[in-house]
């Protein structure tokens, strides 16, 4: 009865399979390349591989994130503004979430971040009755913050971006003037926070963090301010280059120019929020379709510049994508609300893109 049924079935699959339909699923992934390697696992005798994970990604995102990185980064649950978001209210539960993740999975933490500009609350810049905070008190709340955060995650984050983003751009002066922080305290808010996290967590490594971090004119002032910090004997370990880059920007070779001129210090240096957008930096227009060709080009430019990492792997201690999939990425409101972009390793549908293949086939 079994065997007749077997032999009633088996024209219909046979026709099924020469019309196609036995083939695997229509992706480049599966077509080229068969199994998916773990993306950690080709990058280990090299560099930790980490994501931008948060509350929400740690969820939809869980199979990926498991499968493929060894690191994470909370994309906004470890900023002043989730952490601690009126005076001396610490709400830790979205960053342990994270933590707890990575601790499960045997990944390590960066911890991002404890000093900037950004995402930290009006009222850290306030007294109590409502005034600009002096000097002191707003250096004791620095301390206050970065104690109680660094302290929790002792052990447990080993990377810390104490400063975020202090150095001006480009035309501008040497520091960020438009920051609280400078404009309170004064340029050596910087060296407080390193050396009140360093007295936190001894062993943690602490990174100043910056985009731009590339160019040959706000490289030179981030070596400067890092030179000057290691000069009076701040606790500054690293560099952390964000790399929210594009298709066209910037050079490899520029990449690798700063990664030594970096290393030159005896600092380390990291790739902390790796993205590269489909759209140039002055291109303000809207794609409406996926755009194959610059997808391509991405591809191209990622192969690029994970050859730069590697051949560098002697100072590059890590790389961390901003984010997991395109479909849920910052950049589809950056610097354009509202627009779709395409900039990471695995698509819409969480599979492997031509980006994917060109860092791991090497
Ligand atoms: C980064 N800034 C931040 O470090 C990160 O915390 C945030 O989630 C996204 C990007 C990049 C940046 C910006 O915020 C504003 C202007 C230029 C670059």
């Amino acid at each position: 009865m079994r065997k007749r049924f077997f032999y009633l079935l088996l024209p219909v699959v046979m026709i099924w399979c020469i019309a196609g339909g036995c083939q695997p699923a229509e992706t480049s992934a599966s077509l080229d390349h068969g199994e998916v390697p773990a993306l950690y696992e080709v990058y280990q005798d090299y560099f930790p591989i980490g994501a931008a994970v948060n509350s929400w990604t740690i969820k939809s995102h869980k199979e990926l994130i498991e499968k493929h990185f060894n690191s994470l980064t909370a994309e906004n649950e470890m900023k002043f503004e989730s952490i601690q978001p009126s005076p001396g209210r610490y709400t830790f539960d979205r960053a342990d979430a994270i933590v707890e993740l990575a601790e499960k999975n045997g990944m390590l933490v960066r911890g991002h971040t404890l000093v900037w500009h950004s995402q930290t609350p009006a009222w850290v810049f306030r007294d109590e009755e409502g005034r600009p905070a002096s000097r002191e008190l707003l250096l004791k709340r620095m301390e206050e913050h970065i104690t109680t955060v660094v302290s929790r995650y002792r052990g447990r984050v080993y990377a810390w971006d104490v400063v975020n983003e202090a150095v001006a751009d480009g035309q501008g002066g040497y520091l960020r003037t438009d920051s609280p922080w400078y404009r309170i305290i004064g340029p050596d808010y910087i060296a407080h926070a390193f050396i009140f996290a360093h007295q936190a967590d001894p062993e943690a490594k602490l990174f100043y963090n910056d985009y731009s971090a590339v160019d040959p004119a706000k490289s030179g002032k981030i070596y400067r301010l890092l030179k000057e910090l290691l000069e009076q004997g701040v606790p500054v370990h690293g560099v952390g280059i964000q790399g929210h880059w594009d298709i066209d920007y910037p050079s490899a070779r520029q990449v690798e120019a700063a990664i030594k001129k970096y290393a030159s210090l005896g600092l380390e240096v990291q790739i902390t929020e790796l993205d590269i957008s489909v759209y140039p930096w002055q291109d303000r227009r809207r794609l409406q379709s996926k755009p194959e060709n610059r997808l391509e080009k991405q591809a191209e430019r990622y192969r690029e510049l994970f050859e730069v990492f590697r051949r560098n792997k002697d100072v590059v201690t890590g790389v961390t994508f901003w984010g997991v999939a395109d479909d849920r990425t910052w950049k589809d409101n950056f610097p354009v609300r509202g627009r779709k972009d395409w900039p990471l390793v695995f698509d819409e549908e969480h599979r492997p893109k031509a980006a994917f293949w060109k860092i791991v086939d090497f």
